[in-house]
């Protein structure tokens, strides 16, 4: 049927070998909706700001892809990947700098703290792995 579901899944050397982001973007379907309860929680730094409610509904509107990354500074790694808030000030060269054209439609989110990373991350719920590539990758 149309509403079929099947389970696959990445087995360790696929992740070893770094194929996680080419395989999800052949299926493009590892794919969570949050509730407006978890983004409300997500985001309540941002309670009581004026564009919070539309902000709620935006990230409760459809499915998401939820992913953790692990590494040296990959806090401030990350927010340098994705540009800034705004995608008219973000460079070219950077997600939101590519990609996004409106600051309430701005493609992806990343931490912007090492304490928010934290929170998000528990509120989502995710397990925890060794890459053997880190002894290559790190000093
Ligand atoms: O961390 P970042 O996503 O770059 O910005 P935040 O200040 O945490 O705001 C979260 C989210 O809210 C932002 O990605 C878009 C939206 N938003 C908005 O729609 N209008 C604003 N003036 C500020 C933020
Ligand atoms: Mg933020």
């Amino acid at each position: 049927s149309v509403n079929e579901r099947t389970y696959i899944m990445i087995k360790p050397d696929g992740v070893q070998r770094g194929l996680v982001g080419n395989i999800i973007a052949r299926f493009e379907q590892r794919l969570v909706q949050a509730t407006e309860a978890h983004l409300e929680n997500h985001y309540s730094d941002l309670k009581g700001k004026p564009f919070f409610p539309g902000l709620i509904k935006y990230m409760a509107s459809g499915p998401v892809v939820a992913m953790v990354w692990q590494g040296l500074d990959a806090v401030k790694t990350g927010r340098a990947m994705l540009g800034t808030t705004n995608p008219l000030q973000s460079p070219p060269g950077s997600i939101r700098g590519d990609f996004a054209l409106a600051v309430g439609r701005n493609i992806c989110h990343g931490s912007d703290s090492v304490e928010s990373a934290e929170k998000e991350i528990k509120l989502q719920g995710v397990v925890q792995y060794t890459t053997s590539l880190e002894t290559w990758i790190f000093e």
